[in-house]
């Protein structure tokens, strides 16, 4: 039997976005595999997505449209075709619109697939050609971001490869090993040649614990420390001063600042030693190329933007942006700006850009804070809220709201899904064609369909377009074909930046991955940076304009829901809910296989100190509640998380999980989530 060999892409919210090749006998894929020439992905797949084929052919995969036939969250459901489905979206909606203009509707989507088709343009034209309101996509890493475009101009980080030049590596709130595997072949190098990887991060991770040093500060402190590492720096004038003067704007300012910050204040802040903070400041000063990476997880706190800012201050003190092997590695994402008009067809919609909802509150939005109107329907795709988003304990009682209609376009029956009226199935990437860029290097790769749609599976922007059809909307661009909008968009973009030079839709079409036309792979070392004043921003009007401070500050990280009636406020732990090893957000943690190797039962690390006072022994099956909500763990003893703080994996669904705890109040930059700033009380269930 001839064996077809496809290109593809990993769709999954990871930095590495593998390339991947599919082999398909007969209309089935029966092999998936690394693409062994993309020089990022070299050849290996990391342990959630090499067993892909499981994924796609899961049996508990969607195969056909959905209606809901008991009360909400019953499980009772008959199956409709996809024609009754759309008639039955386009009448519900029409009246939700007569009714309240179509500003009661908001789509929710977020990563389940990174694709420039399925997810960016899908969650984009439909939709404000309908006069939907619009989702603030702020759940991820907005205050980071905003944060360093404030500071550098853009979101240019140097290539992987660069840290094997490095000699000193702090990685700062951010769990490679896990989260950016294809980092750590590179950092791996750069130790064999003596370079020293440090990690800063209140739990000892996986990557922490092949790092030369760990360093665990009090959560939510470590704006303190990079600010009073400057301090060190400047007080035994290891920072550049020339650089600083002739690249950087406001150093004056930072510089005089920086005297809030001494190493006893600093210790007192972060619960780290003097001794550690000031031998931490020595080494970054005095080694030379040493990058910073870090990623999202630091900033899911209140003080995310301002901590993210203290960060990207720190390359411009030690004069070590434009140094190859140096400067700051957070994310490609903003090489390619995708030319928005023809994204978004702003231009030839009825109405002007409307309300916007932040995702972060989605409970609260569903259930009484937005009104004028109201959301009376709610449509997700590629998100699963339910189990995935702050406070999600309020957000499955909005979906339980009787008077909200609820389309739910899944691959499989999530928590969210199971709330739904229609749950509509989805194809999986093999199952479509799309583009995807990278936020951890700087390759397009295309996406070819492998295989047929599973069952009746459709891809997100099959039913846009098939929804559109049966609204009336008329317009070319909501009727293209994947290749077409790829096609459009590569050549509306080509027009103003030269890093699509050479790239067609044609080349990306003969598969594997294409490197961006990048002119000089070390950012801003021309000492140019893309900010309105050319230079590093230590001092930032933008974050004026946010209401924020306009240089790098250190503020308290608080969770400020008063603790339930009941409990010690003072016997409250730091609950850190980072990502999962084996999961990628709440994909695949329906996957028995992948959910054995993470823990067959979502857990809690506590420390020794903490576990003893709350009687608390590894296996215990724990209560972890604050006055948002609470769920049911299994108790991990370790001094892998410091006293104080505990740590639970994100993402098992399918049972009350720990977002049922998470805050949804916003962080101080760009409506960011806060995650992390949260209180709980952890008690033995008896
Ligand atoms: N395996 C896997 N990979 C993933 C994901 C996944 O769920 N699973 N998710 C993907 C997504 S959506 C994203 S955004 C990225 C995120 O990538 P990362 O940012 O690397 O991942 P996180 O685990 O969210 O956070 C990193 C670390 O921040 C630490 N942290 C939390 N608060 C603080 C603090 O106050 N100070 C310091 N120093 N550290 C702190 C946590 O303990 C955690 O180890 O990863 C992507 N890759
Ligand atoms: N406690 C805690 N919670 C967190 C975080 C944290 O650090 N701590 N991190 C947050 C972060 S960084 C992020 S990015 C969010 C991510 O949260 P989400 O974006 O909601 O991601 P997932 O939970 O993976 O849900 C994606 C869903 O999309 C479905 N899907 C996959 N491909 C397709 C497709 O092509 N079409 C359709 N229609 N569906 C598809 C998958 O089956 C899956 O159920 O989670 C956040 N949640
Ligand atoms: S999740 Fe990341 S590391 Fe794993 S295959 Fe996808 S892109 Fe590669
Ligand atoms: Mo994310």
């Amino acid at each position: 039997m001839p064996t077809t060999r496809v290109h593809g892409a990993c769709p999954h919210d990871c930095p590495d976005t593998c390339g991947v090749i599919t082999e398909v006998e007969d209309g089935r894929a029966v092999r998936f595999y690394a693409d062994p020439d993309h020089p990022v992905t070299n050849g290996w797949l990391c342990a959630k997505v090499r067993p892909y084929l499981d994924h796609v052919y899961h049996p508990d995969r969607l195969q056909y449209p959905l209606r809901r036939i008991g009360s909400k969250g019953s499980g009772r459901w008959e199956r409709i075709s996809w024609d009754a489905a759309i008639q039955e979206i386009v009448s519900r909606w029409n009246a939700v619109t007569h009714q309240y203009g179509p500003e009661a509707i908001l789509p929710y989507s977020y990563s389940g697939t990174l694709g420039l088709v399925q997810m960016i343009v899908s969650s984009a034209r439909f939709w404000n050609r309908l006069g939907a309101s619009r989702l603030e996509r702020s759940i991820c890493g907005e205050a980071a971001a905003q944060a360093v475009i404030a500071t550098l101009g853009a979101k240019h980080s140097p290539p992987y490869h660069h840290l094997e030049e490095s000699r000193l590596v702090i990685i700062w709130g951010h769990n490679p090993v896990s989260t950016a595997p294809h980092v750590m072949p590179f950092l791996r190098k750069a130790q064999r040649k003596g370079c020293r990887v440090i990690v800063i991060d209140p739990r000892k991770t996986r990557s922490a614990r092949v790092a030369d040093q760990h360093i665990a500060p009090r959560p939510g402190s470590d704006g303190a420390l990079a600010l009073g590492m400057a301090h060190v720096m400047v007080k035994e004038g290891l920072h550049d001063e020339a650089w600083l003067n002739r690249h950087a704007l406001g150093w004056p300012e930072l510089r005089a600042r920086l005297d809030d910050y001494p190493p006893v204040i600093v210790a007192e802040i972060t619960g780290l030693d003097k001794q550690t903070i000031v031998d931490l400041a020595r080494r970054y000063g005095s080694t030379k190329p040493a990058a910073i990476k870090f990623s999202d997880g630091l900033q899911r706190r209140v003080n995310g933007g301002q901590t993210s800012r203290a960060v990207c201050a720190l390359p411009a003190v030690a004069g070590q942006y434009g140094v190859r092997g140096g400067g700051l590695f957070y994310s490609t994402g903003g090489y390619i700006p995708w030319d928005a008009d023809t994204l978004e067809r702003w231009p030839e919609c009825p109405r002007p850009p409307g309300r916007i909802v932040n995702m972060c509150r989605l409970g609260a939005a569903l259930t009484g804070e937005v009104t004028d109107p109201p959301i009376m329907s709610l449509y997700v795709f590629g998100a699963n809220p339910a189990a995935i988003s702050p406070h999600a304990g309020l957000i499955t009682r909005g979906l339980q709201r009787e008077d909200l209609f609820t389309v739910v376009h899944e691959l499989f029956m999530t928590d969210t899904a199971s709330y739904a009226d229609l749950v509509l199935p989805a194809t999986s990437q093999l199952e479509h064609a799309d583009l995807h860029k990278a936020y951890g290097h700087t390759r397009l790769t295309y996406n070819h369909a492998a295989i047929a749609p599973l069952g009746e599976s459709r891809s997100n922007w099959e039913v846009l377009t098939q929804l559109s059809c049966a609204l009336g909307f008329n317009e070319p661009w909501l009727h293209q074909r994947p290749d077409e909008i790829i096609d459009e968009l590569i050549r509306a973009t080509a027009r103003h930046t030269t890093v699509l030079d050479g790239i067609t839709l044609a080349r990306l079409k003969e598969g594997g991955s294409v490197p961006l036309a990048i002119k000089d792979e070390v950012p801003f070392s021309d000492g140019r940076f893309l900010t309105p004043s050319g230079k590093v921003e230590l001092r930032s009007a933008t974050m004026i304009e946010h209401g924020l401070d306009p240089l790098p500050l250190w503020q308290e990280d608080i969770d400020r829901t008063p603790p339930p009636d009941d409990v010690n406020e003072h016997a409250r732990l730091r609950l850190v809910t980072p990502a999962a090893h084996h999961f990628v957000t709440s994909s695949f943690a329906n996957h028995a296989d992948l959910r054995r190797l993470e823990g067959a039962e979502p857990f809690i690390e506590l420390h020794p100190d903490d576990a003893e006072q709350r009687h608390i022994a590894t296996g215990d099956l724990v209560e972890v509640r604050n006055r948002r909500g609470a769920c049911r763990l299994r108790a991990v003893v370790t001094t892998d998380v410091r006293p104080g703080v505990a740590a639970s994996p994100k993402g098992y669904w399918g049972q009350p999980n720990v977002n049922w705890t998470t805050p949804d109040a916003l962080a101080d930059l760009a409506g960011q989530s806060t995650f992390h700033s949260n209180d709980v009380w952890v008690s033995k269930v008896v």
